[in-house]
């Protein structure tokens, strides 16, 4: 086997057209002001979490971030030492401020890819053309998602907690029927056009980590793995998007055939699956956990980045 086509063999799921020729959202598509209402009926008790992680850490573990990329880069451009020293002229009236600017990998926190993030066979999402990506997105960028926004049940699978573990291990993989049967562990009905969150507590293990260097030292993710079986119950579950604590959302090479990110081809691009990666979500599910209630509404919206190849989000769950 020599390629992703070949894995998926002739005629693999796909979404594409299922919107018209136009579109860059794929299944986010589902998510209208039904999805909305009914999602709005999950809030029992009004807690609410945040779902980034901190960009620009100060602990020695740093951020959370996939290798080649690296973390936030910020500097302050002005502070109260250098109207002290002059540097900065003093404003009429007295008032002083603060600013700074940074330098971010937009994949490089907790964020939403763009549906042309990752492609085969020189086609994106929907089928735009690969050159589509050169210089900068014109096709599949974060944009229409960001400008659409993402509101809907939430649901979350917690698969460290299923497997026993605060965490599952570097490179442990699970399947959909483990993530099937997690869920009939936790009596949690995963529904159509829910957002499903799950849990391997990745990124809690990483931010639990003694340095950077340490925990980075043999990296590698937990994960999902592929299967036409997945790829089929994604398809007529009608997920929208695919929440994960980890930087891929699937364990990095597929077990199987050593092909990397075959999630990624087979549902971001084939089916218009939306990814969040690196999510905190060990709060969450120790709330879900004190009274067994596994849903909740779920908001984000990654920035407005004109071109983004994904974009950074604080994704909220409120329960
Ligand atoms: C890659 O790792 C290429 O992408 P992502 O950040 O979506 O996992």
């Amino acid at each position: 086997m020599k390629s992703l086509a070949d894995l998926f063999g002739p005629n693999p799921p796909s979404n594409w057209g299922k919107w018209g020729p136009d579109d860059e959202i794929g299944c986010l598509n589902y998510l209208g002001p039904a999805e909305v209402i009914s999602a709005i009926a999950e809030v029992k008790t009004g807690e609410v979490f945040t779902l980034q992680v901190p960009m620009g850490s100060d602990e020695p573990h740093g951020d959370p971030v996939w290798p080649p990329r690296m973390p936030i880069e910020r500097q302050n451009t002005l502070d109260n030492a250098m109207f002290d020293s002059g540097a900065a002229p003093d404003l009429p009236g007295g008032l002083r401020y603060v600013d700074d600017t940074a330098t971010i990998w937009l994949q490089g926190s907790t964020q939403y890819d763009a549906l042309g993030h990752s492609w085969y066979d020189g086609q994106l999402w929907n089928g735009y053309d690969a050159d589509t990506t050169n210089g900068a997105m014109t096709k599949d960028s974060i944009l229409p998602v960001a400008e659409h926004g993402v509101v809907g049940r939430g649901v979350l699978i917690d698969m460290a907690r299923y497997r026993g573990k605060k965490s599952l291990d570097k490179n442990e993989t699970f399947t959909i029927d483990d993530v099937l049967a997690a869920a009939a562990a936790q009596r949690t009905e995963i529904r159509h056009h829910d957002i499903v969150v799950l849990r391997t507590g990745f990124v809690g293990s990483w931010c639990a980590a003694q340095s950077r260097e340490a925990f980075m030292a043999d990296f590698g993710e937990p994960g999902l793995v592929y299967s036409p079986e997945l790829v089929r119950w994604f398809q007529d579950t009608e997920i929208v998007n695919l929440v994960s604590d980890s930087s891929a959302n699937e364990v990095f090479l597929d077990p199987d055939t050593g092909f990397m990110l075959p999630l990624h081809a087979a549902l971001q691009r084939n089916l218009g699956v939306l990814f969040t990666e690196i999510a905190w979500l060990d709060d969450l599910a120790g709330a879900c956990a004190a009274d067994n209630r596994w849903s909740f509404l779920y908001v984000a919206a990654p920035l407005k980045v004109v071109h983004g190849t994904g974009a950074p989000v604080n994704p909220v769950a409120i329960r």
